[in-house]
């Protein structure tokens, strides 16, 4: 068992085209259990929440998520610097069903690292699978290969997870994925100290 059970406090931020359903996962993964939710005047809203997750072989780490989300596309342009700032990791999603925002995955992860400041980690998030079985979607192994091929070029691992936050899927392990990402990242690749 474990029980000394160390803090992750950092900052997150949500981004891809508009529609793909950032605020839907980000308020699904939220649920009822957040600590604290507002709506910015610049033009973001964030949420914190508190998980705990037990990652071999980091052990137990208690996340304290500040997840920003934007609010509406239009004004992004001018609360950027503020948005990513001090971001610490991403979820970069896109919409399985629209693949025009597949292929703007990589300009979001280009903005990230330079409003963030840094080379931070991410993961890639294809949404709405529910759809899957309606329309023609980008194929998992399109996704998939995508963050294989991210990882082989960084050097770190970029996990590819598709969710539907319309019926609720994947949406733990969307963030247990990200929680996994920042401790390899942040603990084993930078000497960034967690607390
Ligand atoms: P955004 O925050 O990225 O702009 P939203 O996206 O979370 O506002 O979602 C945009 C639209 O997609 C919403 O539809 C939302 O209900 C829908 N959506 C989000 N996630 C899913 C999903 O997993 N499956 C499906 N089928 N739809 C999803 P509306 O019509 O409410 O604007
Ligand atoms: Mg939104």
């Amino acid at each position: 068992m474990e029980n000394i059970r160390r803090t992750v406090k950092l900052k997150i931020v949500f981004i891809g085209d508009e529609a793909v359903g950032k605020t839907s996962i980000a308020r699904r993964y939220i649920g009822a259990d957040f600590l604290a939710e507002y709506r910015s005047t610049i033009g973001a809203d964030f949420y914190i929440k508190r998980a705990i997750y037990n990652i071999e072989p980091f052990g137990s780490y208690l996340f304290e998520w500040i997840i920003y989300d934007m609010a509406g596309q239009r004004r992004f342009e001018v609360i950027r610097p503020i948005y990513y700032n001090k971001a610490k990791a991403a979820v970069v999603v896109f919409d399985v069903s629209r693949p025009e925002t597949f292929r703007s995955v990589p300009n979001w992860i280009r903005e990230f690292w330079k409003y963030s400041g840094g080379k931070h980690p991410f993961i890639i998030v294809g949404n709405k699978i529910d759809l899957r079985d309606k329309i023609n979607c980008v194929p998992y192994e399109y996704g998939a290969r995508y963050a294989k091929e991210l990882s082989r070029v960084l050097g770190f691992p970029i996990p590819y997870v598709e969710t539907s936050a319309k019926e609720g899927i994947n949406i733990e392990k969307a963030f247990e994925s990200l929680a996994r990402t920042i401790l390899r990242f942040y603990l084993l690749r930078s000497r960034a100290r967690i607390r």
